[in-house]
């Protein structure tokens, strides 16, 4: 068994123009794909893991083999992350009206302190990384980022938890359409975040 990479559930213009079109081409296709056959090849010489979910090999980073420990954080982690990431984009922006928008008041206090928490958060990663929403171990939602690929699953994680939002700030997820300007794509998320599909793994948190 080998990963694969997902097919995009929409155009790569579907998002313009907060996300063009080209981005997306160069994205999904050279990026997360190289993660995706990164991923694979790390595992080649491990066959005993080959048969793991991706959740239970980035949920166990600490005691993955020495040789393919950092390979498949970067890389198990960059599937995980961009998988996630095109299911919670494509979508109308806007609030969300269900219990996600409650749990949102009730945890930030509004939903325009929870933007304001999770852009700052994106803004002020240094370097690579993700900005997360997610439901902490106390069942609460919480802000929080993570450099490089890893995100709030791993055992290797600062703050954990499950993911039902995420932003991608590498430079390669806005740099031609924004340039410099991260805080500019930051709010230009909020334009095509699908909460249907955030709601979704906010009902399934286990
Ligand atoms: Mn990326």
């Amino acid at each position: 068994m080998s990963f694969s990479l997902p097919d995009l559930p929409y155009a790569h213009n579907a998002m313009e123009p907060h996300i063009d079109a080209k981005t997306m081409e160069i994205h999904h296709g050279k990026h997360h794909a190289g993660y995706v056959s990164k991923l694979n090849s790390a595992l080649e010489s491990h066959s005993d893991l080959q048969n793991k979910s991706l959740e239970d090999l980035i949920g166990q980073i600490n005691s993955l083999p020495a040789d393919i420990k950092t390979a498949v954080r970067n890389n198990g982690g960059g599937h995980w992350n961009h998988s996630f990431f095109w299911n919670v984009i494509g979508g109308k922006g806007g609030q969300p009206e269900d219990a996600v928008g409650d749990a949102l008041k009730s945890a930030f206090g509004s939903f325009d302190d929870f933007k304001a928490a999770f852009i700052k958060a994106g803004a002020t990663r240094f370097g690579s990384g993700w900005a997360w929403l997610i439901v902490n171990k106390a069942g609460k939602l919480e802000v929080c980022s993570t450099p490089n690929q890893d995100n709030p699953l791993m055992d290797v994680a600062e703050v954990k938890g499950q993911p039902i939002l995420g932003i991608d700030v590498w430079e390669h997820a806005y740099y031609l359409n924004y340039q410099n300007r991260r805080p500019d794509y930051l709010n230009a998320f909020f334009n095509v975040i699908n909460w249907d599909a955030v709601s979704e793994y906010f009902k399934n948190v286990k």
